[in-house]
């Protein structure tokens, strides 16, 4: 059988548009009751034994023993051996990427991380002081989403917010490690990290054990069993989103070669059968040229099959009858990744409100992105962008407000204070008011 990838064909003018569009966008997330059942086992499992709980579940999920977890640790002389070991070009790529992407993180920290205040009219003064948190945990996938460039996405960040400790871990199956991923670990700064992976890896970063410190935040992505450990310590700490399937969706006015667009739908469809790739543009006879080249180049892909299923189950190409109407629509959908390969980007971009991030003009391929532009990659998806926002250095800060009133400002805000906790019926709120007030005797 020859593999072959025909997106749904769809065009706004057409009666069926919503009910096809609804159809084509509908995906369920849905968790599985056994895989909660035994993430929810892991983790008490975990929270009561500990190091020897962790230690169990690796040898069983992994196929790694050890002798304590201590040994599951890599030092910093292995981080750095990997990094040595891999060929120089890509440790330079490593590097290079790393450099970008903490510049771009410096001047995200620079915009809007950095503490503030002023005084008021009576000299009090108002204020919010910017902290990075203590310690965080980056979950890093083993197998087949074993992706260095998203340790740097996530561990920059934390080191730009100025997080004193990052503690790595990534599922080591056997024992055979992912050198660039090490490597990566070595040039993102990270502090700690450890070949345990799974909702126990989770459990021994949320709860700590008496090998692995208790963090305060766990970022990353991971399996279906690593999301659900993850929403289920939520509370004891702090978590980043809970990625779905990739996302692109190009807005094309024609102007773009379309075996360039082509493979872009293909960059996000490798990913996953469950990726979504959608192009809107105003012209048919380009989506019929853009079709043409997926027929042409999908033979071409090591990763054919699986860029096929995701084409075919959640693909599609959509004739608009105009850019503003791509552009609508395009908010409708809130993608991950918004490539606006158009002759004229600056003229739509005003119009695009949601979206992870704009990738603007026909040189702006989104997996430049992923890799070496600069900002981050972990997105939001599944129209999350419609509320939330790249993971940014602001995700491994905290903020404190700062209040310090003056003696002026005590009588001015004593008076309002006391007259709203009369009015809640809170005597001591009113009192520690009043009693700032000059001339207060009671
Ligand atoms: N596009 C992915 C990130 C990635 N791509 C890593 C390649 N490597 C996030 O949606
Ligand atoms: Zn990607």
């Amino acid at each position: 059988m020859t593999l072959s990838a025909t997106p749904l064909r769809l065009s706004t003018a057409a009666a069926t548009f919503e009910a096809d569009f609804a159809a084509r966008l509908h995906w369920s997330a849905d968790t599985d009751a056994a895989i909660e059942q035994r993430v929810a086992d892991i983790l008490a499992d975990v929270q009561q034994r500990g190091d020897a709980a962790v230690l169990e579940y690796t040898a069983r999920f992994d196929g790694l023993q050890a002798e304590g977890l201590a040994a599951l640790e890599l030092t910093q002389a292995e981080l750095k051996a990997a990094f040595d070991a891999i060929p120089a070009v890509q440790r330079d790529a490593l590097q290079a990427a790393a450099r970008r992407v903490r510049s771009y993180h410096e001047a995200q920290k620079k915009a809007s991380g950095e503490s503030w205040s002023y005084r008021d009219e009576d000299g009090t003064l108002l204020g919010q002081k910017v902290t990075p948190l203590d310690r965080v945990g980056i979950y890093v996938p083993g197998g087949k989403a074993a992706y260095p460039s998203s340790v740097l996405m996530n561990a920059i960040p934390a080191h730009v917010a100025g997080v004193p400790e990052i503690i790595m871990v990534v599922p080591t199956p056997r024992g055979e490690r992912n050198l660039l991923v090490l490597a990566a670990a070595y040039v993102a700064g990270v502090t700690r990290a450890f070949t345990i992976g799974g909702a126990q890896a989770v459990a021994a970063l949320a709860y700590g054990t008496a090998t692995v410190p208790k963090v305060d935040k766990i970022t990353g992505p991971g399996n279906a069993y690593v999301a659900s450990a993850k929403k289920r310590v939520f509370g004891t700490v702090g978590i980043d989103m809970i990625a779905g399937p990739s996302e692109i969706l190009v807005l094309a006015d024609g102007s773009t070669r379309p075996d360039w667009v082509a493979m872009d739908l293909f960059s996000q469809a490798e990913h996953d059968e469950l990726a979504q790739s959608i192009l809107l543009c105003p012209d048919a006879a380009y989506l019929d040229a853009v079709q043409r080249e997926i027929d042409r180049l999908l033979p071409t892909m090591p990763r054919a099959e699986i860029i096929a299923k995701s084409l075919n189950g959640r693909g599609a190409l959509i004739l608009t009858r105009s850019m503003e109407e791509a552009c609508a629509i395009s908010n409708r959908i809130a993608p991950e990744h918004l490539e606006v390969s158009s002759t004229d980007p600056h003229r739509w971009e005003p119009l695009l409100r949601h979206a992870g991030a704009i990738f603007l003009g026909a040189y702006t391929s989104e997996s430049l992105g992923d890799y070496c532009a600069g900002p981050n990659h972990v997105l939001p998806t599944s129209g999350t962008a419609r509320f939330s926002s790249p993971l940014g250095v602001y995700d491994f800060q905290k903020r404190s407000s700062l209040i310090e009133v003056s003696e002026r400002g005590a009588e001015s805000l004593g008076r309002i204070a006391s007259v709203l906790a009369h009015g809640e019926g809170l005597q001591a709120h009113a009192r520690a008011a009043e009693m700032r007030l000059p001339g207060d005797t009671a």
